[in-house]
């Protein structure tokens, strides 16, 4: 990621621990990084922004296709099914919308970190490939996304009820207890499958669970001519992200220029607010 994407991102934590700060009430959180206003969309196109701790981004890393990057899941919807859902595993079968080949398990060993404001994330790269018109077609919404950490790998074992693995530690969750969502726009980058659309920055202290395995769950698609937006086209593919920039020591190495003191004070509520709220979901969930 360039320097300025960066502060780009380091802004729009700081934009959304204001919006924490001025609101006591839970809101499901929309993310549009390139859907146009008046295309039945109501929030305005950003580049970059958080939803539960976790931080998206425009990114078009290119070359992204099969085969160039190491990808671990691609999935797509089948026949004139708008809606796709599948999680990496090596093993087969239980794979919903995931697609053979290009499917396979992850450890937490072989991700990389990627330094913001020096916290340490997990970056993973999102290709999605979508039709180039006409509107709504090229957008995409992505309207589930949870990461799991196991001990074990090659499980098939995922229940499409409850959307968990059992015994799996939930490292991330995108909707929490909430409807939160992505929307896409495929022609930002227009370059189809083989470059990336977007990438999302994990924090390392969520995968704090034992188990080396990593398993990604993520699902698109919607209702077409209006948000959240149907998945068409050929496949979307998920691949570990390269990482960028080191850790701040002795007032150096950081990638992005320091912010001021009130700024530091914003991210570290944000952090707060974000892991409260990323914990009070997970305890939800096991009730
Ligand atoms: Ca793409
Ligand atoms: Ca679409
Ligand atoms: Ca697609």
């Amino acid at each position: 990621m360039t320097r300025s994407g960066l502060k780009g991102l380091a802004a729009a934590i700081f934009s959304a621990s204001l919006l924490a700060c001025s609101s006591s009430a839970k809101a499901d959180t929309v993310l549009n990084l390139g859907v146009p206003l008046g295309s039945g969309e109501f929030v305005s196109p950003t580049t970059d922004g958080s939803i539960n701790g976790a931080l998206f981004s425009r990114n078009f890393t290119q070359p992204a296709g099969t085969g160039v990057i190491d990808s671990f899941l691609r999935i797509q919807a089948n026949g004139n099914d708008n809606f796709e859902q599948g999680y990496n595993t090596s093993a087969s079968g239980g794979d919903l919308d995931a697609k053979g080949g290009h499917l396979r398990d992850i450890q937490v060993s072989e991700l990389q970190l990627t330094w913001i404001n020096n916290v340490s994330y997990y970056g993973f790269l999102l290709d999605v490939g979508e039709p180039s018109s006409p509107p709504p077609d090229p957008y995409i919404s992505l309207v589930g996304l949870k990461i799991f950490q196991s001990a074990t790998g090659g499980r098939n074992d995922f229940n499409v009820s409850t959307l968990s693995f059992p015994g799996a530690t939930l490292a991330y969750d995108l909707n929490g207890a909430d409807t939160s969502r992505v929307d896409i726009n495929y022609e930002v980058s227009g370059s189809g499958n083989g470059q990336a659309d977007m990438v999302i920055y994990v924090p390392t202290a969520n995968f704090a669970g034992t188990g080396q395995f990593v398993y990604f769950y993520s699902a698109f698609g919607g209702a077409g001519n209006q948000p959240p937006y149907f998945a068409d086209g050929s496949f979307e593919e998920w691949a570990p992200a390269a990482g960028s920039g080191t850790p701040k020591t002795g007032g150096g190495g950081d990638t992005v220029a320091p912010l001021p003191k009130t700024a530091w004070a914003g991210i570290g509520l944000l952090g707060m607010l974000a892991a409260g709220r990323f914990l009070h979901g997970r305890r939800q969930q096991m009730a």
